[in-house]
C-alpha cells in the first residue's frame, strides 16, 4: 500500500479568499481589504467583502466535507479577527469563530490544518510601521502565533506557519501586484528575510511550550528545468534555483542563503543585512521543523538571458490562453514555454512529472517529512443544464498528481498529506471569481453563492475511501 492508513488526503483554502464578513465579527481591516478596494488592482475589482460567505455558511461547507469523507482541510486565520489592531487588545468574536470552525470539523472526524499567515496583514501594521519592512513585525507576529496556540493549540495538531512568503514579497515588493505594490528589490529581500526570522522564532516558541503538534511553513516551490544542454541555460537554471526556489527552501528548512544567490545580490549592492544572531535563531528554528509544506502548481523552464534582455512585464490574469508574455532577471536567466508540456488558460504549465521530480529533489535536499499544502487546476467550469459541472479536466489533473505523489512515496518520500486547492470555489487573489479551483461549484454570478457538487467531488471521494488506490 503506497499511502498509509493515516494519510491525510485534504483540500485547503484562505480567510480572505472565502470568509467574506470582512467588517464583521470585530474584524480589523487587513491590507487586503484596502488594496482590493483600490481601482485598478485586481482582476474587474474583485474582492473578498463577501466571497464564498464561509464565515456565515462554514457548517454547510463542513458538511459537504464530511459527506465527501474529507481527512483534513487547511484554512488560515484571520490576523485580523484576533487582533484587530494586529497587537493590543484581542478580539473574543474572533477567537469564537475559529473555535465553532475547530470544533465543527473535529466533530465530522476532519483534522484541522490551521495556516498562521496567508498575506491578510493587519493594515494596523502596514501603518504604524510598514508592515513586513520593520524588524517589529517579527515579534508582533510571534505574539499573535502565540495567541493562537493558546486558544487552538489544545485541538490543532498541524500548523503552518508562512503561506508562500515568496510569492508575497515578490508580488507585494518586486511585481507591484500585491499589496504594498513596490518595485525594489532590497525590499524585497529584506522582507522576505523578516519573514524568515517570524517563521524561526515562531517555531521555536512552539515547541519551547511544550505543544506536541507538528509545525512548518509552505513554499511556493517550482522545480526549473535548463531550456537546453547548453552551458549558458544550465548556468540560468543555477542562478534562478540560487535565487529562487533555493533562496527560500534554504532559508527556511537551513537556516541558511545559498552562497551562489548571497553572492549575486551582494554584489548587487541589494543584500540585506543577516546578523550571526540571526543566522542562529534560522538554523535552530529549521531543525524543529517537523514538515516541508509545499504548493505545487508548475515547473520553471529557464533560459540564458542576457543583460539587456526581459525583464518582468506581468502575469497572464485574464485567462487568455497564450496571453503571457515573457518574464526573466536582466543578465541572469528567464522563463521560456517548454514545448513538451500543455498550459491552463491562465498559461500555467501542467507538469505532474514535475511534482515528482521537486519531491525527490527536497527529500535528498531537506530530508523531512513533506506536505503538500496546494495543488490544483484553475479553470473555467461550466454548469451544465442538468445542474452539474462536468469537470474532467480537474479530474485528470489531480489524477495525474496524485500519481506522482505515489511513485515519489515509493522511491523514498516521506509524504503525509495530499491538500487540493480548493474545497469550494474561491475568490482568486487577482484573477476573480472566474478563475475555479474548487470540488464544490459556487454561484458567483447571481449572488446567491449556493453551493453545487462538481463530478470531480464524487471522484475524490472515492480517491479517500479507497485510500488512493481508486483513482478512476
Ligand atoms: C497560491 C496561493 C493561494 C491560491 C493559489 C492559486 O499561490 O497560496 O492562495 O490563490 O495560489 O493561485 P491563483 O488564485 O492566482 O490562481
Amino acid at each position: 500500500m503506497t499511502f498509509s492508513s493515516d494519510f491525510l488526503w485534504g483540500s485547503a483554502s484562505a480567510a480572505y479568499q472565502i470568509e467574506g464578513a470582512f467588517e464583521e465579527g470585530g474584524k480589523g481591516p487587513s491590507i487586503w481589504d484596502e488594496w482590493a478596494h483600490l481601482p485598478g488592482k485586481t482582476f474587474e475589482g474583485t474582492n473578498g467583502d463577501v466571497a464564498c460567505d464561509h464565515y456565515h455558511r462554514f457548517n454547510e461547507d463542513i458538511a459537504l466535507m464530511k459527506e465527501m469523507g474529507l481527512k483534513t482541510y487547511r484554512f488560515s486565520i484571520a490576523w485580523t479577527r484576533i487582533f484587530p489592531e494586529g497587537t493590543g487588545a484581542e478580539n473574543a468574536e474572533g477567537i469564537a469563530f475559529y473555535n465553532a470552525l475547530i470544533d465543527a470539523l473535529l466533530a465530522n472526524e476532519i483534522v484541522p490544518m490551521v495556516t498562521l499567515y496567508h498575506w491578510d496583514l493587519p493594515k494596523a501594521l502596514q501603518d504604524r510601521y510598514q508592515g513586513w519592512e520593520s524588524l517589529e513585525v517579527v515579534d508582533d507576529f510571534v505574539q499573535y502565533a502565540i495567541k493562537c496556540f493558546e486558544c487552538f493549540g489544545d485541538r490543532v495538531k498541524h500548523w503552518i506557519v508562512m503561506n508562500e512568503p515568496n510569492i508575497f514579497t515578490s508580488l507585494g515588493y518586486v511585481m507591484k501586484l500585491h499589496p504594498p505594490g513596490y518595485q525594489d528589490e532590497a525590499l524585497f529581500l529584506k522582507t522576505f528575510h523578516h519573514t524568515v526570522l517570524a517563521h524561526a522564532k515562531t517555531v521555536i516558541a512552539y515547541k519551547e511550550r511544550g505543544y506536541t503538534g507538528m509545525i512548518g511553513s509552505s513554499i511556493a516551490y517550482s522545480p526549473s528545468y535548463a531550456a537546453s544542454e547548453k552551458a549558458e541555460d544550465l548556468y540560468a537554471k543555477e542562478m534562478f534555483d540560487a535565487t529562487g526556489p533555493l533562496w527560500y527552501l534554504d532559508s527556511y528548512y537551513k537556516g541558511t542563503y545559498p552562497e551562489k544567490g548571497v553572492h549575486y545580490y551582494t554584489k548587487k549592492g541589494v543584500m540585506p543585512t543577516v546578523t550571526d544572531e540571526e543566522i542562529q535563531m534560522m538554523k535552530k528554528g529549521a531543525a524543529l521543523c517537523d514538515f516541508i509544506g509545499i504548493n505545487y502548481y508548475q515547473t520553471a523552464m529557464v533560459a540564458h538571458n542576457p543583460e539587456d534582455g526581459v525583464g518582468f512585464s506581468g502575469m497572464n490574469t485574464t485567462g487568455k490562453k497564450g496571453t503571457q508574455s515573457e518574464n526573466g532577471v536582466p543578465g541572469l536567466y528567464k522563463h521560456v514555454r517548454n514545448e513538451s508540456l500543455e498550459y491552463t488558460d491562465w498559461d500555467w504549465a501542467i507538469d505532474p512529472d514535475g511534482l515528482r521530480y521537486g519531491l525527490e529533489i527536497l527529500k535528498e535536499r531537506y530530508d523531512l517529512p513533506i506536505i503538500i499544502s496546494e495543488n490544483g487546476l484553475g479553470a473555467y467550469d461550466v454548469v451544465t443544464e442538468d445542474e452539474a459541472v462536468h469537470d474532467d479536466y480537474r479530474i485528470r489533473f489531480l489524477r495525474q498528481h496524485i500519481e506522482a505523489c505515489e511513485a515519489a512515496i515509493d522511491n523514498g518520500v516521506e509524504l503525509l498529506a495530499y491538500c487540493t486547492w480548493s474545497f469550494t470555489d474561491l475568490l482568486s487573489w487577482l484573477n476573480g471569481f472566474k478563475k475555479r479551483y474548487g470540488f464544490v461549484h459556487i454561484d458567483f454570478e447571481s449572488g446567491s453563492l449556493k453551493r453545487l457538487k462538481k463530478d470531480s467531488f464524487e471522484w475524490y471521494k472515492q480517491v479517500i475511501a479507497s485510500n488512493g488506490r481508486n483513482l478512476g
